[in-house]
């Protein structure tokens, strides 16, 4: 049974107490690795070694800072094929989508802003000849950076790239539920002789290792992407601390069609934004408003879309659906159907456990599942499920789509679906959202500032936001 390691110090260590956890194949319920149980004292080791390392990593140039963060971009994409197959088997994701998504993603994370930070600017302003004042930008230290089971790679290196390539060091917690990639990203780290101790990453449970690393006196900046409630204790130990935070959570996302939508456009895009990675992408569209006109009409497309989507084996690439994450998860998925039918909702298709024969027996696999008759405010369209089921919720007027999209605690992101530019502008404008997309979805422009309102997180990362957001601010002012 192969053991993960930690990476501390450029090297593959147990965890000091000996112990690990079983890690699972989601995709047939079988322990596959085993993942260190890590704990203070494997935090205290890791945070000692990047503070070290910070004396020499915050001194060189940006230029071999983005030199050394490109050859590691080139390392994740010559191991890309080993990468793709690990993040699929440890999360349960169709091989197809990691390996357009998820591993391409990783290299770009770090070829962007190992790039970006060649790019920055600083600011300067002038007082009428008395005096000039200018802006400098230093790296804080040890960067605390953990990350999620959805998309494991590709959002750890989200962090951890513009935290690196600002000049800080990094301590990473990987989800304990999808650790593969992150262990292989260190022996990837170790050929390309990335510098011992900028980074390093340590695997284990999320209070028992990431609460030593969230308050260790050594970490004053933690950049974290999970649960709302897991960010809302992070934001508890920390405020105390002073540290910088950032938070990436949940969203319960609304997904708008009007009347004069690209009818076609709409149903694909709203088939594909409820069931890509099995629904957990905090970015989902969960709720699909549907504008009364062309309610009936997109429900039976919708419905019929979704009848044609397969779940499958994540090896086969005629899958478009895997197994969700874990038992638990699949399990609070169930119970959140069975919620919804007890709150009177209708299950319009799937609503249950697909089960194969054989070797994918024990998997967890969920069958795409959209459900309409529920209230906007009830829980079930309130809360985030983060699996694949979606409501479907008719509205008649713009103003009534616009309270109810935001009637829920989050604000992370939303979809409007009309060919009416103005509408689209107007509608987008007062929705309560961080990214807000008009006759698309997930497509991401690296620059921007990415983040939620509201429950779904505080601080922007993306661009050159999470180069601010790594960096202190200093601002001189000379005399002149
Ligand atoms: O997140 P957790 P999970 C949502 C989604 C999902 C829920 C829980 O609703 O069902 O969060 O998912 C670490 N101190 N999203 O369990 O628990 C943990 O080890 C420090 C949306 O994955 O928040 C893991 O590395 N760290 C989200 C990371 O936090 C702690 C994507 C996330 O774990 C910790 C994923 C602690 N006390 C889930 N407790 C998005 N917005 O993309 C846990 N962790």
């Amino acid at each position: 049974m192969e053991k993960i390691l930690n990476y501390i110090n450029g090297e593959l260590v147990e965890p000091t107490n000996g112990n690990y956890l079983d890690n699972y194949n989601p995709s047939n319920g079988e322990v596959y690795s085993l993942i260190p149980d890590s704990e203070k004292q494997d935090i205290d080791n890791a945070v000692a070694a990047a503070k070290e390392a910070f004396k020499s990593w915050s001194k060189t140039t940006k230029q071999e800072r983005s030199e050394i963060l490109m050859k590691l971009a080139d390392s994740i994409d010559k191991y890309s094929e080993e990468l793709i197959k690990a993040e699929s088997k440890d999360n349960g994701k169709p091989e197809t989508l990691a390996a357009h998504v998820d591993i391409p993603r990783a290299s770009s994370n770090i070829r962007f802003f190992a790039g970006a930070i060649l790019h920055d600017s600083s600011e300067m302003h002038e007082m009428d000849g008395i005096a000039i004042n200018y802006t400098l930008r230093n790296p804080l230290g040890v960067a605390a950076c953990i990350s999620p089971w959805n998309l494991p790679l590709y959002l750890l290196t989200w962090k951890i790239a513009p935290a690196l390539a600002t000049g800080n060091t990094v301590v990473a917690k990987p989800s304990e539920v999808t650790p593969m990639t992150a262990y292989l990203l260190s022996k990837i780290c170790i050929e390309a002789g990335f510098p011992k101790g900028v980074l390093n990453i340590v695997h284990g449970l999320g209070s028992k290792t990431g609460d030593p690393l969230t308050t260790h006196p050594d970490t004053p900046i933690v950049s974290f992407t999970g649960g709302t409630v897991t960010g809302k204790h992070i934001a508890t130990v920390t405020a105390p601390m002073f540290k910088k935070l950032s938070l990436e959570l949940g969203g319960k996302n609304p997904n708008i069609i009007f009347a004069d939508a690209d009818f076609d456009k709409a149903v694909s895009t709203a088939a594909r934004a409820a069931f890509t990675n099995q629904g957990q992408i905090c970015l989902c569209g969960s709720r699909i408003f549907v504008q009364e006109e062309i309610y009936e009409k997109f429900k039976i497309a919708l419905v019929a879309k979704t009848s044609n989507l397969k779940v499958g084996d994540p090896k086969d690439i005629s899958s478009d659906l895997g197994a969700v994450v874990s038992k638990g998860h699949m399990e609070k998925i169930l119970s959140k159907i069975e919620q919804a039918k007890q709150l009177g909702g209708k299950i319009l298709i799937g609503g249950k456990r697909e089960i194969f024969e054989g070797e994918l027996k024990d998997g967890y696999y969920l069958q795409p599942t959209i459900i309409e008759g529920l209230p906007f405010d009830c829980d079930i369209n309130q809360e985030e499920i983060f699996g694949p089921v979606v409501t479907i919720i008719p509205f008649k007027t713009e103003q009534e789509v616009i309270e109810m999209a935001n009637s829920t605690k989050y604000g992370l992101s939303a979809s409007i679906f009309t060919e009416n530019i103005s509408k689209g502008h107007r509608v987008a404008a007062n929705i309560d959202a961080g990214v807000v997309w008009i006759n698309t979805w997930l497509l991401r422009d690296l620059r921007i500032p990415f983040g939620g309102m509201k429950q779904s997180g505080i601080g922007r990362e993306g661009g050159f936001k999470s180069l601010q957001f790594f960096t202190e601010p200093k601002n001189v002012c000379v005399k002149i």
